[in-house]
């Protein structure tokens, strides 16, 4: 499959991993727009937030457990932004379903 996501998965493309287990990984973003920005994604290629179904679901509450737990070992304490960008107007790029966790600088509100 032509995913660039996927292919970071298999290693194919090198990636700074943070973390893995059996439904997900976690790896630094290549582009940080914070002093910790890293990226959680399903095995499991699906293609956005939009492609979430009952069926699919049980992965994101997982990724969000692990969100919490990674950065709890990264030191950023409780403040910490999870973001999923879902098309081209909201900012969509790689078209595998990720989750940017960004923390350790104050961030503004609304996002750009
Ligand atoms: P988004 O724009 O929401 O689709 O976010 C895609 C993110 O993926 C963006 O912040 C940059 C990151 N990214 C793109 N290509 C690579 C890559 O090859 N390696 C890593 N580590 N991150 C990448």
């Amino acid at each position: 499959m032509d995913c660039l996501f996927c292919k970071i998965i298999a290693g194919e493309i090198p990636s700074n991993k943070i973390y893995e287990d059996e439904q997900c990984y976690a790896f630094y973003d290549i582009d940080p727009q914070a002093p910790v920005h890293f990226l959680v994604i399903p095995k499991e290629h699906i293609t956005g937030a939009n492609k979430i179904t009952e069926k699919n679901s049980a992965v994101v509450g997982h990724i969000y457990a692990v969100i919490a737990k990674i950065t709890k070992e990264l030191g950023t304490g409780d403040d910490y932004r999870v973001v999923s960008n879902c098309g081209k107007m909201a900012g969509q790029t790689v078209g595998h379903l990720h989750f940017h966790v960004l923390a350790k600088r104050n961030l503004a509100w609304p996002p750009g």
